[in-house]
């Protein structure tokens, strides 16, 4: 019988991966690795390498109790490569093994990198993922514009999640107009479910203080699960505690409060210790059996169904290049702030301390927030990009993507998003309690003290104004700039002018 090798990659770690099904527990190894290409492709954050390294080195041992002979790398295993195909060549001379089958990676840089691999390597589709790169294909083919909202109503009918005889559950597709109330006055939710580091965590925790002390953050304090048993228990905490609460807040945002009623499900989805379909359908029982509303429960199977697969349909739709997309012609370089510099925007200052220390911070805080400012500070879309795939504990290129490029920067030109993501100090006001403690002043439009957001979010439509002349969903606040008064507007040019150059010259702002 031929041998081969099987390369489980750091978020494959599904027991019903592809490839695993494919591969012969008799004759075939399995290859995994810790390895310095991927730890540092940028430079993720210490948290997102301590909770992968903890929970491959959990999951090569269940496959190993499970029969499989594993040959599994540690970082710091003198003889290692620093690379995946690097391993795949060393674990090939060491057990004659002569061919390599492996799961499609989420990534275009790793895909290349195992085409060009010394050995063989069948790259089988990831099919964790409920659509296919086909079926997503045939389902853009045509279409002028590529609406989340039309691809998950498929993907509804598909799985039949919340459908009831061929119609959607409650008579409508999505009950997103009623999750958007302000901030509650406290938060009934003790936050998700925390565990205590064994043996294997800790030794990881020391491996990555000493391998990344430069890292933006901390490995410590590390809670997250890191095996599929924990992840369960973390998602059947977060069903009983808070889904019935997340979808009236889900785009509230509340000084100190990091986790509100999220799922903070992302990392464990997005790394296979979670199958998407079995948590879909665990917050469906809970909607059936009355524990939660319609509105919580379809919102959170929205994002799963929908927009995550939609998001990677996105980025193997239009391949590597979409990456490179600057449809805005942004290039301002990512200023110190994001790295934790200190800045009066308490706004910013929240979002990224919260994400220094958790690598976590929830889609509103992403989109509104961070996002939000980068595109209308002009900043380079491929940098932003980078900035999230290093922070977010739940990030990969494939997710990162279609989020970054194109639905907060708008840098595919409105492949993703109909309209920039753009709003001023209002918007924040209104769904975040952050400007009751800033030192600008969310009221202030001009002169010292104003809103930063205020003044750029107009710049930012003055800047684009040609481009955006068309677009119906912009003529409101087009026509608004243009009844201003002639000084005014020259005045607030001038002031976010003088931020944006304040903020690059390394000011605190
Ligand atoms: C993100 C990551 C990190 C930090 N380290 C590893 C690693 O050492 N070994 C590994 O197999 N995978 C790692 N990963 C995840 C990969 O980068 C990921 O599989 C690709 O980016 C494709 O999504
Ligand atoms: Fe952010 Fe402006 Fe509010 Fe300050 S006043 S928190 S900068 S939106």
């Amino acid at each position: 019988m031929v041998s081969r090798l099987v390369l489980v990659l750091g978020d494959q770690l599904s027991p019903g991966l592809h490839s695993l099904r494919q591969a012969d527990k008799k004759s075939d190894t399995i290859v995994m690795a810790e390895v310095a290409d991927e730890a540092s492709y940028v430079p993720h954050h210490p948290k997102k390498i301590a909770f992968l390294f903890s929970a491959m080195r959990k999951f090569a041992a269940e496959l190993e109790a499970d029969g499989w002979s594993v040959r599994y790398t540690t970082l710091d295993d003198p003889e290692n490569t620093g690379s995946i195909p690097g391993e795949l060549v060393r674990r090939s001379e060491e057990t004659g093994a002569r061919e390599v089958l492996a799961t499609e990676p989420g990534e275009f840089r790793l895909i290349e990198a195992l085409a060009h691999c010394p050995l063989p390597v069948q790259q089988l589709d990831d099919d964790r993922f409920l659509a296919s790169h086909a079926e997503f294909d045939r389902w853009a083919q045509g279409r002028s514009s590529l609406r989340m909202e039309y691809f998950y109503r498929e993907m509804r009918r598909k799985t039949g999640l919340l459908m009831e005889d061929g119609a959607p559950a409650g008579g409508r597709w999505n009950y997103d107009s009623e999750n958007r109330k302000p901030p509650p006055e406290g938060i009934d939710y003790s936050g998700p479910m925390r565990f205590t580091p064994d043996d294997t965590v800790e030794e990881v925790l020391r491996l990555v203080e000493a391998r990344f002390p430069s890292n933006f953050g901390s490995p410590r304090p590390f809670w997250f699960a890191t095996d599929r048993a924990q992840a369960r228990r973390h998602l059947a905490h977060w069903i009983a505690g808070a889904l019935p609460s997340f979808g009236d807040y889900q785009d509230a945002m509340l000084t100190g409060e990091r986790f509100l009623y999220h799922s903070f499900i992302g990392l464990y989805l997005n790394a296979g210790l979670l199958n998407p379909r079995e948590a879909c359908e665990a917050a469906e029982r809970a909607w059936r059996e009355g524990h939660a509303p319609l509105n919580a429960v379809e919102g959170f199977i929205r994002q799963i169904i929908g927009w995550r697969e939609y998001i990677r349909g996105i980025y193997f739709h239009h391949g590597p290049s979409y990456l490179e997309r600057n449809a805005l012609r942004h290039d301002r370089p990512l200023p110190p702030m994001f790295w934790g510099a200190a800045t009066d925007m308490r706004c910013i200052a929240e979002t990224v301390d919260q994400v220094r220390d958790e690598g976590y911070a929830h889609h509103i805080q992403r989109l509104m927030i961070t996002g939000n400012f980068a595109l209308l500070a002009g900043l380079a879309p491929r940098e932003v990009h980078d900035w999230y795939l290093a922070c977010f504990v739940d990030a990969y290129d494939w997710v990162m993507a279609g989020n970054t490029i194109g639905m907060t920067q708008f840098a595919d030109g409105g492949v993703v998003a109909s309209k920039p993501y753009v709003s001023s100090g209002n918007y924040i006001a209104k769904m975040s309690t952050y400007c009751d403690h800033c030192a600008y002043s969310v009221k202030r439009k001009t002169g010292a003290g104003a809103c930063p957001f205020n003044l750029l979010y107009w710049a930012f439509l003055n800047r684009h104004r040609q481009r955006f002349e068309k677009n119906p969903r912009m003529a409101q606040m087009n026509g608004t700039w243009d009844r201003m008064a002639e000084d005014r507007r020259k005045t607030i040019l001038t002031e976010a002018q003088d931020f944006l150059d304040r903020m690059s010259a390394g000011a605190r702002v």
